[in-house]
């Protein structure tokens, strides 16, 4: 089942197939120059995949408000079709990360069903311990995982085993914990202690996941909390990380360190220890996590993925990362957001593969630095996007994604069907 026409793709793309033979051509000239094969490159492009965050198919992330557009999901169901249309036009986004209880539904081996009907497969689950539910027996308001309350972290703790066996049931493999623990005041809780607490929760956590499961602990240095949270940093997450065990991974959310931190080298030394297990990829400006991913720093995205590429080409302990979207902002539609980012995010990867590593580290060791700053120069001035629409095309996807995406009306027509969204505003 697909949710768009293929024949409205198959038209698209028939108008701009000729234009996209000679631009591919031109480039697959230039980089045999360079003893690169462009057919290689889009076979890996095509084997490249990015998931995308259930709660990214809503206008829902925002400190302030909401404006929601006409024909946008209010459900898991509807998000799923919304992510279903990503996929279909990139062909680069076939899982969805849930996120619960948002997310929650009676029958998760149907929502499983539904979502391959739809093409599509489940990622990282996320647990969500700062927020409060209604009915919820204990309050998050001073702490989750790290509360001093032994019967809150118990509740934490049971909410993050039935997200693992919700996951279970979706054929997720990893379990994303973000808490939002921390402080606002000096002196409000003990650095030591406190971390002491988290650890012992999230370890009763560690031992319920299934054999070949992991657990990414994601990090983020402030927001809701502003003067200390409890996994504030890498160093923090792969402290706590190696304190659980081997099934313990880091997750970087680009959004979530402290401004001009140098994440690349973070995603070295991470990878150096075995510890890196998945990202979350967005950009930020100042203080946020959810603009598109590739919109205020594209340079640094090409950086991570050049330090991906090389952590691939020399792994450590099963490098496997999970790499996911997590943006969400009132201000475009979604479905366009992410598949722009989806395309920002398979273009650092692209020109990453182009980085000609014998000669960076052959420069590298000779000390040349010009040499080996422009062996990262190079690639990143080059414009692969004929490598990404070849490879979406030859998948069934859109050449030109928003344009199609656009034409297909997708959104006029969800507006006719969907009740609209409520007013409401949080941090999601
Ligand atoms: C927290 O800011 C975060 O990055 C975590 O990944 C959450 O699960 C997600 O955003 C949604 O709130
Ligand atoms: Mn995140």
């Amino acid at each position: 089942m697909t949710v768009l026409s293929e024949d409205l793709i198959a038209e698209a793309n028939a108008r701009e197939i000729a234009a996209l033979d000679e631009d591919y051509d031109a480039l697959g000239r230039k980089l045999a120059r360079g003893g690169l094969a462009i057919d290689a490159i889009k076979d890996r492009v095509a084997a490249f995949s990015v998931a995308v965050p259930s709660w990214g198919a809503g206008r829902g992330g925002t400190r302030f408000a909401k404006f929601p557009i006409p024909g946008e999901p209010t459900n898991i169901h509807e998000k799923l079709e919304d992510c279903a249309v990503i996929q279909q036009l990139s062909r680069v986004t076939p899982r969805v990360s849930p996120h619960f209880p948002w997310d929650k539904v009676g029958d998760y081996k149907g929502l499983r069903q539904e979502a391959a009907a739809l093409g599509l497969g489940f990622d990282a689950v996320n647990s969500n311990t700062f927020q409060d539910q209604p009915g919820q027996a204990r309050t998050y308001a001073t702490g989750s995982l790290s509360s001093t309350v032994a019967a809150t972290r118990a509740q934490a703790v049971e909410h993050n085993i039935e997200c693992i066996e919700i996951g279970q049931q979706l054929g997720s493999r990893d379990l994303t914990v973000w808490v939002g623990d921390g402080t606002n005041f000096p002196g409000q809780q003990d650095f030591a202690r406190s971390l002491d607490r988290y650890l012992d929760a999230a370890s009763q956590v560690y031992a319920a996941l299934p054999g070949d499961w992991r657990m990414l602990l994601e990090h983020k240095m402030f927001e809701p909390a502003f003067y200390s949270t409890v996994i504030s940093d890498w160093g923090s997450s792969i402290l706590a990380a190696q304190e659980l065990g081997p099934k313990a991974k880091c997750l970087v959310d680009l959004g979530h360190h402290a401004p001009n931190v140098n994440i690349e080298q973070i995603v070295a030394r991470l990878h150096r220890f075995g510890k890196l297990g998945g990202f979350h990829f967005n950009d930020s400006k100042y203080g946020d996590d959810d603009l598109d991913s590739g919109s205020i720093n594209p340079h640094q995205l090409f950086l991570v993925f050049n330090e991906l590429v090389e952590a691939e080409a020399h792994p450590r302990d099963g490098f496997d990362p999970s790499y996911m979207i997590d943006q969400s902002h009132n201000v475009t539609d979604p479905i366009e957001s992410m598949l722009s980012s989806a395309e920002a995010i398979t273009s650092c990867f692209a020109k990453a593969l182009l980085v000609d590593r014998e000669a960076l580290h052959a420069a590298q060791e000779a000390n040349d630095t010009m040499m080996a700053f422009q062996a990262l120069r190079r690639p990143y001035t080059i414009d692969v996007a004929p490598i990404l629409a070849r490879a979406r095309a030859e998948a069934g996807g859109a050449i030109d994604v928003l344009a199609t995406y656009r034409a297909s009306r997708w959104r006029e027509r969800k507006a006719q069907e969907r009740k609209p969204v409520g007013l409401g505003a949080g941090i999601v």
